[in-house]
């Protein structure tokens, strides 16, 4: 009896030794608060995210606003950090008005990552103190981004005429470097190249089309537009069809809906640059749980894209990074 006894308090005792250990025990909810919900750009994310929260046994939710705006990304994001999941994934819809509602996060313990877009500088984890405090930036390299599109519309426009960027608004990561990194790389090796001013729709595929249309009217001569989202794209490729000018025109596309395709088969875009959104969505989970789990995480995370064109649209290995509607 006695060692029966014996045992059974050396076993209490071996467990109570061992389940603080097994920290990976814990369910964590991970949240993730995309751009807008409706964008098939972030739909594809969460599927990202999805399969890394099954394969960990994590719990992963999704919770956002119907528009690109921070007015109503706040609200949501301050739902989220009163519901205290364990840590946050964030696309901040802006650099600089994000700053603090995520600071409140940080200050109630909740370690965040941003994905697709940054707050500050994006560099984080300096000792800077401004917008630092996320743990890691997981998202495509936009600069680089908007460098591949301008040369893929120098190439389509024979390196000569008048362009221009149809873009969301000033102040979202994103959108932002993508027009530098594209007006940077057509300065620098494309002379023969006019970029017009930007013009700015709002995340309004509507109105890129008639901004379109407007810039068309006052430039008879214009021969490439770049479009530097998945609505500014579409909306600026309808703008070109509208004024009777597909093939005239032509259209590079930053993102990859499934729309594209007939776009691209058409001749109406020329080439899209698909972001691979699933991977941005599963390495955050991933970061996030390793970081749970006391592991040290990469402070920045890049992921890849996939040029899409008439010649490769067919083959599976490069249709397979369409968005998910
Ligand atoms: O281009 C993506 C994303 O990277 C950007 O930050 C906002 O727009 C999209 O979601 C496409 O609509």
């Amino acid at each position: 009896k006695k060692i029966v006894a014996a045992l059974a308090a050396l076993a209490i005792c071996a467990m109570a030794l061992v389940t603080p250990a097994l920290a990976q025990d814990k369910k964590f909810t991970i949240a993730l608060i995309p751009g807008l919900t409706t964008d098939g750009f972030y739909i594809t994310m969460r599927k990202g995210a999805q399969a890394a929260a099954d394969a960990l046994g994590v719990t992963l939710v999704f919770q956002g606003a119907p528009d690109f705006n921070p007015v109503t990304q706040v609200p949501v994001l301050d739902a989220v950090i009163a519901k205290k999941p364990d840590a946050i994934l964030i696309a901040p819809t802006d650099k600089v008005q994000l700053v603090e509602p995520l600071r409140k996060a940080h200050d109630a313990g909740i370690p965040v990552i941003t994905v697709d877009t940054f707050i500050g500088s994006g560099v984080y984890q300096t000792g800077a103190g401004e917008a630092d405090f996320p743990l890691s930036y997981i998202a495509s390299d936009n600069i680089l981004g908007g460098e591949i599109a301008a040369r893929a519309l120098a190439k389509a426009i024979g390196d000569k005429g008048k362009v221009y960027v149809s873009n969301v608004k000033p102040g979202i990561s994103t959108t932002d470097q993508r027009e530098e990194g594209f007006k940077k790389e057509m300065a620098a090796n494309h002379p023969g190249i006019t970029v017009l001013e930007t013009q700015f729709n709002d995340n309004d595929a509507n109105k890129a089309a008639s901004q379109l249309q407007a810039v068309f009217a006052r430039n008879p001569d214009l021969v490439g537009v770049f479009g530097a989202n998945l609505f500014s794209a579409l909306g600026a490729a309808n703008g070109v069809q509208q004024a009777g000018q597909t093939g005239t025109v032509k259209v590079v596309a930053f993102d990859a809906p499934t729309s594209i395709v007939d776009n691209i088969n058409t001749g109406l875009v020329d080439v899209a640059i698909a972001q691979h959104p699933a991977e941005i969505g599963y390495f955050g989970v991933v970061s996030a749980y390793a970081h749970l789990t006391g592991q040290s995480i990469p402070v920045a995370i890049g992921t890849g894209f996939t040029i899409m064109d008439k010649a490769n649209i067919a083959d599976p290995n490069i249709s397979k990074y369409l968005y998910s509607e």
